[in-house]
C-alpha cells in the first residue's frame, strides 16, 4: 500500500514536471460540422484546412468533419459550438442576425449590389469589425474565424415560375430562422415559414410549404429540385457565411495554435471562394440536366420596392453602417 502511494506520487510529479511538453504534444482533434455534404465548397474548404493544420503540426492538430447535418441542423450546430460539444461550425449569417444585430445588416434584402461588392465588404474593415462583434459578444461563446461565399438566394417552388412579385401570392415559402426573412417573404406577398434546413425536404414532401429560397448549389446538393422544380432568379438575398470556433476550446489553446488556426481560416476563406464559383456553375449545369424550369426576373426593381417595409423596420438602427457598406465600391 505504502509502495503504491509512493509510485503514484512519483508518477504525479513526473507528469507535473513534463506537463508543458505533454500539453504541447497532446493531440487535438477538432470536430467540425456543416449542413452540406462532402464536396460542397464550404465543407471542402474546411477539410482542406484540416489537412493543412495536420501537416503544419506534424499531426498534432487535425479536423474531423461531420457533414450533411450529421449533428443536426444549423440551430443545433450553433448550440453545440456554443457549449463546446463541437469545435468548428460553418454557418450562415442568416440565423446569427437576431444574436449579433450588426450581422443582420448583411441579411437585408438587396443590400449588396453585386458579388464583387459583397466580397469587398467582407474582405475589408467592415467585415473585420462585424466578425469581431460576434467574437466579442458576451453570451454567443463563439469566435468568428472567417467569411465564406454563398452566392445569392432565389425562390423555388412546386407551383409556378415567379416572374413578378404578384406570382408569390399565396405561396408558402420556407425561410431561415430569423424574423427578418419571414418579414421579407411576407412583404413580397408570399407566406414566409421559418424552419430549419434539416426540416425542409419533409415540409416540401408533405406540402407544409410550396417551396423555399436558396443558392443554386444548396438547391442542387439538397436535391430540392425533386420537390420544387420552378427556380426563379429573384436574387433577393446575398448572405455570406461564417466559420465559427467554440470559444471554450479557443481559450484552452495556446496563443501559437490560435494564430495558426486563424491564419489557416483566412486561407480557407479564399480557397472556398474559388471553389464556390466552380460549384455555382456546376450546379446550374446539373439543374438544367434535371429539367428544372429556370427563369429570370425581368423587373428586379419591383422586388426591391416591395421589401421597403423590411428596410424601414430593420435598417434604421444601422444607418451609419449601411451608408458605409453602400459607399464601398
Ligand atoms: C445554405 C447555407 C446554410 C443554411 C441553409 C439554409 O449554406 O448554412 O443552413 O442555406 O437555408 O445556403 O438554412
Amino acid at each position: 500500500m505504502k509502495r503504491r502511494q509512493f509510485m503514484t506520487a512519483a508518477a504525479a510529479s513526473a507528469i507535473v514536471a513534463a506537463s508543458g511538453s505533454v500539453r504541447a504534444q497532446s493531440k487535438l482533434v477538432l470536430k467540425a460540422t456543416d449542413v452540406h455534404p462532402l464536396g460542397y465548397p464550404t465543407v471542402e474548404a474546411v477539410v482542406r484546412m484540416g489537412k493543412k493544420l495536420e501537416a503544419a503540426t506534424n499531426g498534432r492538430i487535425s479536423v474531423e468533419m461531420y457533414p450533411s447535418m450529421q449533428l443536426g441542423g444549423e440551430k443545433e450546430m450553433i448550440e453545440q459550438a456554443q457549449v463546446g460539444a463541437l469545435h468548428i461550425a460553418r454557418i450562415s449569417v442568416g440565423p446569427m442576425g437576431p444574436l449579433v444585430p450588426e450581422m443582420n445588416v448583411f441579411n437585408l434584402p438587396f443590400v449588396f449590389r453585386s458579388a464583387a461588392h459583397m466580397e469587398k465588404v467582407i474582405d475589408g474593415p467592415i467585415g473585420q469589425e462585424i466578425m469581431q462583434k460576434l467574437t466579442d459578444h458576451p453570451t454567443a461563446n463563439l469566435i468568428g474565424l472567417c467569411w465564406m461565399n454563398a452566392g445569392t438566394r432565389s425562390v423555388y417552388n412546386s407551383k409556378r415560375p415567379i416572374t413578378q412579385v404578384s406570382d408569390l401570392k399565396g405561396l408558402k415559402i420556407r425561410m431561415m430562422g430569423n424574423p427578418l426573412f419571414v418579414d421579407t417573404m411576407n412583404a413580397l406577398g408570399g407566406n414566409g415559414v421559418a424552419m430549419g434546413f434539416d426540416q425542409l425536404i419533409n415540409a416540401m414532401q408533405t406540402g407544409v410549404v410550396d417551396g423555399a429560397e436558396n443558392n443554386e448549389p444548396s438547391y442542387d446538393s439538397g436535391q430540392h429540385y425533386r420537390y420544387a422544380k420552378y427556380f426563379s432568379k429573384t436574387d433577393h438575398l446575398m448572405i455570406p457565411e461564417i466559420l465559427v470556433f467554440s470559444k471554450r476550446q479557443w481559450n484552452a489553446m495556446s496563443a501559437d495554435d490560435r494564430a495558426l488556426v486563424g491564419r489557416m481560416a483566412k486561407e480557407a476563406q479564399l480557397e472556398q471562394r474559388a471553389l464556390w464559383y466552380e460549384a455555382e456553375k456546376a450546379a446550374i449545369g446539373k439543374m438544367v440536366a434535371a429539367g428544372v424550369v429556370m427563369n429570370d426576373v425581368p423587373n428586379k426593381k419591383e422586388f426591391q420596392d416591395a421589401v421597403r417595409p423590411v428596410w424601414d423596420k430593420y435598417a434604421g438602427q444601422h444607418k451609419a453602417l449601411i451608408d458605409r457598406i453602400q459607399a464601398v465600391n
